[in-house]
């Protein structure tokens, strides 16, 4: 087969395109614009193979569903590689394979994998245009539904060409469908190389490779080399009433806990005058900047976020944006064509068809949607998006918080004593697994920073790249513990969550601001609210319910030290003595309380 890219002024990126279709052998190759008329056209091929379904055009303008095949719903970590030349720099954190033999196997399984296809060649920015912050990716993929994710989730196109010039670096991106296959897929990092394979899926973080395979995985090892950080955080920018003072808030949570309703928060009716800005809903790129400040940047331009849980009473911003424009993966559909999900306004309809295209009402027993069903949306259609997005220089981040789903133990909110401490909270973060990635549900386990699933290194060496970017900082961000999921022992949730958690963020940013006058209680594990510094008018909680939220019971936390003290051993020579000290604080805080 010849083909003709007459058009692709960079050779490099000439080159690797070539030698990708000699293994894949497509029929044909497409190079993207990001233009509506290739949006417009893709659309139309995949409503022509059924990879996406027309919603109801008149209640949803330019809405699709797709549904993934059955068993590719969800990220698969027990596939995914980070293929250094030596094991111990991907650490005990990642799966590795020696690069060759990593390339020798998916060499194989892409020899022939486009035969009868079309190839299409996506550029991308991550990150605002033009600025130092920002990175140029290229994927190929054999998928439709990629590419019109990939143009809602990145900056793709011609603006990409043009960033990346005749001559500039960027990352290679190589993904195939494959069989589909489990048994078939892989998704491999070759950081040493800037570049990633993937085959085998085309559920989101596997296959839309500018996410979690670039932004989170390569883009952390970058960060290492370069002095800078790329983490599993959202940013918003907050405003109290009367004030001129906006306050920037990243926050790490795992998948599937809260960064993206967090990030698009309403306040409640009690807290008026307050305002919630978003500029990025899972990842942000944070640098020290020539003030002294940590600033940051949101790599992405849409949002692919969790359908089920989205509705207009928990999550107002997120169900008008995904009104228009987006594409639903693995939703049940109504039969007047529009989406329906557990926890959505709207009571379970009579009949439906189920995520996998089955008849369903309401007496079924599996779900109507896939738990792990996404939304795809541009970001500028979410009303609280901040034109700070394309701030090339980022936003100074005033604090940072760690958060995850724990039923007992850990409180609502507590803040760190120092950078090293709150690091170490960072780093012992647990929670229990959620259904964003293949797997049981509900388990408790570790994930340091939310990015157990997405260091692109060894966690021993990002953890002494965390305490290190401190010293570069003239004004670090003050770093908190949150926690929205404790339950009481009926297993409710204490915490209303969602809107109401301004109300955590209101007290964070006093004590950013106010110390003095935001008053805490010193315990062992760190600064607790005092109910009198904590906003809680409007609420009708019980004041059990409030002791509970706040409460740390130092016997919990004596039973926790010890896998504690196991988990950082596995991490060996290259734990950081900055939080074996912190471990061994906390062990005498809690021996002497
Ligand atoms: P990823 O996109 O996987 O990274 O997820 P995420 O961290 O952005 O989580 P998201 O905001 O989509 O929320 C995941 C689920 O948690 C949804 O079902 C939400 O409804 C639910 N959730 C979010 N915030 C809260 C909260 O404050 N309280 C409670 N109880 N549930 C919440
Ligand atoms: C996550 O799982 O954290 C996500 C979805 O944000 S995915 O892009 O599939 O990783
Ligand atoms: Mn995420």
């Amino acid at each position: 087969m010849e083909y003709h890219l007459d058009q692709v002024r960079h050779q490099a990126l000439k080159q690797w395109i070539l030698e990708v279709a000699a293994i894949c052998q497509p029929d044909r190759i497409h190079i993207c614009d990001g233009s509506e008329k290739e949006r417009d056209w893709l659309t139309q091929e995949c409503l022509a193979t059924g990879e996406l379904i027309a919603l109801n055009q008149e209640k949803m303008p330019a809405c699709y569903l797709h549904r993934s095949a059955p068993h590719d719903v969800a990220r698969t970590e027990h596939l995914t590689f980070v293929c250094t030349q030596k094991k111990e720099d991907a650490g005990p954190n990642n799966n590795w394979m020696a690069p060759a033999d990593a390339r020798t196997k998916l060499h194989a399984l892409y020899q022939g994998c486009m035969k009868g296809r079309t190839l299409y060649v996506v550029p991308f920015v991550m990150g605002p245009l033009g600025s130092h912050f920002s990175k140029v990716g290229v994927e190929i993929t054999d998928s439709k539904y990629v590419v019109l994710n990939m143009r809602i989730m990145t900056q793709m196109g011609q603006q990409a060409i043009e960033q990346l010039g005749d001559t500039g670096v960027f990352t290679r991106c190589l993904h195939s469908l494959g069989d589909l296959s489990p048994d078939r897929r892989f998704i491999c990092h070759f950081p040493e190389d800037n570049e990633v394979w993937s085959i085998g899926s085309g559920y989101g973080g596997n296959a839309l490779l500018g996410k979690k395979c670039m932004a989170l995985r390569l883009a952390s090892y970058m960060g290492q080399k370069e002095g800078w950080l790329a983490e599993h955080m959202l940013i918003l920018a907050l405003q109290p009433p009367n004030s001129s003072k906006t306050y920037h808030i990243a926050a790490a949570f795992p998948s599937a806990c809260g960064k993206t309703n967090l990030a698009m928060l309403v306040p409640p009716t009690s807290m008026p005058g307050w305002k919630v800005s978003t500029i990025g809903d899972d990842i942000a790129w944070l640098r020290p900047g020539n003030d002294g400040r940590l600033r940051a940047v949101n790599p992405e331009a849409g949002f692919f976020g969790v359908v089920p849980g989205t509705s207009h009473k928990t999550n107002p911003n997120a169900f008008e944006m995904i009104q228009r424009n987006t594409i639903f993966t693995n939703v049940a559909l109504r039969e007047d064509g529009t989406p329906w999900w557990e926890g959505h306004d709207d009571p379970a309809p009579e009949r439906a068809i189920d995520w996998q295209g089955r008849p369903w009402t309401p007496q079924s027993k599996e779900k109507a949607a896939h738990p792990n069903s996404r939304f795809t949306t541009p970001a500028i259609q979410c009303a609280s998006f901040s034109s700070e997005w394309q701030n090339p220089e980022g936003v100074p981040i005033d604090a940072i918080l760690f958060g995850a789903r724990r039923e007992k133990v850990v409180p609502l909110v507590y803040q760190a004593l120092s950078w090293q401490h709150g690091t170490f909270l960072g780093a012992t973060l647990s929670s229990e697994t959620t259904a964003a990635a293949t797997g049981k549900v509900g388990v408790l386990r570790r994930d340091p920073m939310a990015m157990l699933p997405f260091c692109g290194y060894h966690m021993g060496d990002y953890w002494s790249h965390w305490l290190k970017i401190s010293d570069e900082l003239r004004k670090p961000p003050q770093l908190f513990r949150v926690n929205w999921f404790r339950t009481d022992n009926n297993g409710r949730f204490l915490w209303p969550g969602f809107g109401d958690n301004l109300r955590v963020l209101d007290w964070v940013v006093r004590r950013c601001e106010d110390p003095e006058h935001t008053q805490a209680t010193l315990t062992p594990v760190g600064y607790i609210p005092t109910p009198e510094s904590f906003f809680l008018d409007g609420l009708s909680l019980t004041p059990d319910s409030v002791r509970a939220l706040f409460a740390v019971d130092p016997k919990e936390w004596i039973d926790a030290l010890k896998s504690q003290d196991d988990y950082f051993r596995s991490f060996g020579s290259r734990l950081p003595q900055g939080l074996w000290q912190e471990h061994q604080n906390l062990k005498d805080r809690l021996a002497s309380a």
